[in-house]
């Protein structure tokens, strides 16, 4: 009887250390992005539909950070200005799987970016 209510309450407590280690791992890996790099951007075509970055364009207030997370299994970056003509503002290098990179904006203007690797990933942001 004794061993019975004591086997029950080691596994309680074993479940309540799994339970709570994953909820940890879970709030570690996911990073809520404001811009999202999804999966096949690596190959040109996402600029048709609008999806290299999602969304591609983004609007805020002065004094705001804007994060992009990179969900695709490829590296991507996000660099400041256009492909041809980088405009050495921000430049996050190669951004691994799920990695993501965060600017602030403190300054009004519209920030044009793209990625150093695929040239047609494009994208603005609009700091107002
Ligand atoms: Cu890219």
């Amino acid at each position: 009887m004794i061993i019975g209510i004591i086997t029950v309450i080691v596994i309680v407590i074993i479940g309540l250390i799994i339970s709570n280690s994953s909820i940890e791992k879970n709030s570690e890996v996911v990073v809520k992005g404001d811009i999202i790099m999804p999966t096949k951007t690596s190959r040109p075509g996402c600029e048709k539909i609008d999806r290299c970055y999602i969304p591609s364009v983004i609007v805020i207030d002065s004094g705001n950070p804007v994060t992009w997370v990179n969900e695709d299994s490829a590296f991507h970056s996000v660099t400041s200005g256009f492909y041809d003509e980088p405009s050495e503002l921000f430049d996050s290098g190669h951004l691994d799987p799920y990695e993501s990179f965060t600017v602030d904006f403190d300054e009004k203007g519209t920030y044009d970016f793209f990625c150093t690797l695929h040239p047609w990933m494009k994208g603005q942001v609009i700091v107002e």
